[in-house]
Parts: structure tokens; C-alpha cells; sequence
């Protein structure tokens, strides 16, 4: 697998130096000043890869090649839209760079309501608190108890808290749950999320993935023929939230989703934190179950209760074995290397970390700290390293227990 690591960019707090320190070898980054919808220039491209390869990196995987809310909305001028992401596509592969992921979830990326959440021995994480998420949709944006369709608990809870919460809470709950938002764009007060909230009315699931399949029907044979790999981020959390349809967020939404276009160049980025969390979700399972088309995976663990509330665990504490998935990547390679397939090795990052030590005090992009995620990749890596040296699999380690 490639140890690789998300930069912002230039404005990333994190320099690209510093990341040269945690041994990762391929950089995961995005132009994330190119509004939506609009094509990446070649020599933009190739400006921002020079600047990563002379700092020792390959850029193994643009993450994301972000998709216009009018594709999502199935609405505007949809025939330019695609004929620009076709291109973004051609002027990437030009620069050499072929694993692109992206995400179909309508206005919000992942959501969370507590960005600093406390950890046992310290530190802090992401949490999503079902209560919290209950009371910003029902006391704050709105939106009825059955349409928010929590359980009766949680809404009871939800009242509690909203109750109590002051005006700087209430907006902190605000903050927390736009910040999965990439870059500098849209981020909504509570009037304008409604607003937006509207463009999506009357739009189920069923009409949303028949959006999702315009699109890749409309750039899949492009990505194919130019030897490039397109693969879906999961939604985050994997279910419906504040009433728009989510249709990345289980086996099932997968097969449809690599059925529509069955291609090598339509794939998947295994997010293991973000599929998860909801419990009917195997994680590994689905990792073997659409390994071929893995071309890039997000590794990390949630920890969730039963009221649908997570927190992000430790990368090799949680809820999933991340020993099993790894194996399962790795399965994978080995399968690919047999049959002679040129994008054997798998990309992965550590997706998010705790904020440990000084990281708050860098105030880094939420959940992208320095020092939880250096502590996640060198987890992980211990467990491939491990995984693949064979000592494992060869005995050589309960014989060694027996001698
Ligand atoms: C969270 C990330 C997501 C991901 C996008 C991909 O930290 O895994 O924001 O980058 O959804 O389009
Ligand atoms: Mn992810």
C-alpha cells in the first residue's frame, strides 16, 4: 500500500516538509481554489505538482474533483457542467495523475457536531452526538420530530440540551456541523441552510441515484479511455441527514452504484470510518466484497453507540478490526500483482486524527491535526508491515510461542 497523507495546499498549516517527517510518500490534495463546477487548468495542475514532487512526493490521488450541486440537483446547465469535469479529467491525466475521488452527498460533506470532543487519556476528537444533530433539526432549523425521525429518547434529549444551550453553544453546533466542508466555500447560517435545503425539495433517493448515473454515464468512458480511476467516497455519516437523501452508504448503494457504469474507471474509496458507522455495515466484508474496485482507501475507526451517536476512535481501536480490513487491502494487492494489473498497490491515508498533544494549538483544518494523524499512519503501517512480512501467516511467530 502508499503511505500517503491529505495537504490543503499552500494553506495548509502543515507544510510539506513536516509531512516529509511522517514517512508518508504520496500527497492527496485537491485545488481546492477552483470553484465547483469550473475546469482545472493544465498549468495549474502541473504548478501545484512540481511544488509536490520537489518536496519529495508523488501526488498519488486528487481528492476531490468536487461535483457541482446541479448534477446532485439533476437541474442548470448540466451538458457544460460534465463537459467541464471531462476536461478537469483530461488535464489531470496529462499531468500524469489517474486516481481521482469525489463524493455524491447533496450540500454537506461529513458531518459532525462536536469538533473537540474529549478523549479518555486525552486529547480530543470528532464526534456526531445524535441529541445534538436532533436538536440543530428540530429546535433550530425547524424541521418536524417526524421528519428528523430520531428515536423518542434522543429527542427527549434534544430538548433537554437545546433548552440549556446558550446563544455561543447553539452556534458552535452551528460550526461544527459545516465544517466537513472543504475549502472556502459554502457555509450556511441557519436561514440560508433552509434556503438551501429547499433546492432539494421533492428530490428522493431514487431520483438522486438517477442523477448519480447521468453523471457517470457522462464521464466514466471518458475516465476509462483516458486510464483513469474515478472512485465514490462514502457518505458521512452513511444515512439521510436533515432530510436529503444519502445513496452512498452500504453494500447495496455500492453495487448499484458499480453497476451503473461497470467499469474499472468507476470505483470506490473504502472509508472505513465513514461506512463504519452504521452498524449494518461490515466494513471488511464490503472490502472484499468490491475489492477490484477499491482504488484508494480512507482508514480509520468509529466507535458508536446505540442511540446512532459515534465518536472517532483511535485508528486501531473502535468498532472495526482494522487488522481484518487491512488484510483484505492487501488480499487485494496480492490478487492484482498475480494478474499483472499496473495499479497493484493501493493508496491509503489515515483519514482524520485525535488532536493530541500541541495539535490545537496549530488550529489545523478539523480532524486533519498533525500529531493524531502521524500517530494513526504509524499504527497502520505497523499493522501492513506486519500483515505482509508473513511472520503471521508462516507460524513463524506461534512456533516461536512454543519453543
Ligand atoms: C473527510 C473526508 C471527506 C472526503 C470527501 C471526498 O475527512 O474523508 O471530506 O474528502 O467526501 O469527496
Ligand atoms: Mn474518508
Amino acid at each position: 500500500m502508499i503511505e500517503s497523507w491529505r495537504w490543503y495546499g499552500p494553506f495548509d498549516k502543515i507544510t510539506l516538509p513536516e509531512i516529509a517527517q511522517t514517512g508518508a510518500s504520496g500527497i492527496v490534495t485537491a485545488l481546492h481554489e477552483i470553484p465547483y463546477g469550473e475546469v482545472w487548468p493544465v498549468e495549474t495542475i502541473a504548478a501545484r505538482k512540481r511544488q509536490i514532487e520537489e518536496a519529495g512526493f508523488d501526488w498519488v490521488v486528487v481528492e476531490s474533483l468536487p461535483i457541482h450541486e446541479d448534477v446532485k440537483r439533476g437541474a442548470g446547465d448540466l451538458d457544460r457542467i460534465f463537459a467541464n469535469y471531462r476536461q478537469s479529467l483530461a488535464n489531470l491525466a496529462a499531468n500524469g495523475i489517474h486516481t481521482i475521488c469525489y463524493n455524491f452527498m447533496p450540500l454537506l460533506d461529513w458531518t459532525r457536531t462536536d469538533l473537540a470532543a474529549p478523549v479518555a487519556r486525552g486529547g480530543t476528537c470528532l464526534r456526531f452526538s445524535a441529541p445534538r444533530m436532533a436538536a440543530f433539526e428540530i429546535h433550530m432549523l425547524g424541521r418536524t420530530e417526524a421528519e428528523a425521525d430520531y428515536l423518542p429518547e434522543v429527542v427527549q434529549q434534544a430538548a433537554i440540551w437545546f433548552q440549556r444551550a446558550t446563544e455561543a453553544d447553539r452556534e458552535t453546533l452551528l460550526n461544527s456541523i459545516m465544517a466537513g466542508l472543504p475549502g472556502a466555500y459554502d457555509r450556511y447560517d441557519v436561514p440560508a441552510l433552509r434556503e438551501a435545503l429547499k433546492t432539494y425539495d421533492g428530490i428522493g433517493q431514487d431520483d438522486l441515484r438517477a442523477h448519480y448515473a447521468r453523471f457517470l454515464q457522462e464521464v466514466v468512458p471518458a475516465a476509462e479511455d483516458l486510464g483513469m480511476r474515478l472512485c465514490v467516497h462514502p457518505d458521512d455519516p452513511p444515512r439521510d441527514i436533515l432530510g436529503l437523501p444519502r445513496i452512498v452508504s452500504d453494500a447495496d448503494d455500492i453495487a448499484f452504484i458499480l453497476g451503473a457504469v461497470d467499469s474499472p474507471a468507476n470505483g470506490l474509496t473504502l472509508c472505513s470510518g465513514s461506512l463504519g458507522a452504521n452498524p449494518a455495515n461490515d466494513v471488511p466484508a464490503i472490502a472484499r466484497r468490491f475489492a477490484d474496485r477499491i482504488h484508494f482507501a480512507h482508514l480509520r475507526n468509529v466507535r458508536k453507540d446505540p442511540d446512532g451517536s459515534f465518536e472517532e476512535a483511535a485508528h486501531l481501536e473502535g468498532d472495526t478490526d482494522m487488522v481484518d480490513l487491512i488484510a483484505a487491502l492487501l488480499e487485494e494487492e496480492a490478487r492484482r500483482r498475480q494478474t499483472g494489473r499496473a495499479d497493484a498497490v493501493i493508496p491509503f491515508r489515515p483519514d482524520h486524527g485525535h488532536d493530541l498533544l500541541s495539535d490545537a494549538e496549530r488550529g489545523t483544518h478539523p480532524g486533519y491535526p498533525l500529531i493524531g494523524r502521524l500517530r494513526g499512519l504509524a499504527e497502520l503501517r505497523g499493522v501492513a508491515r506486519a500483515l505482509s512480512s508473513g511472520a503471521l501467516s508462516s507460524g513463524a511467530l506461534s512456533s516461536r510461542a512454543t519453543a
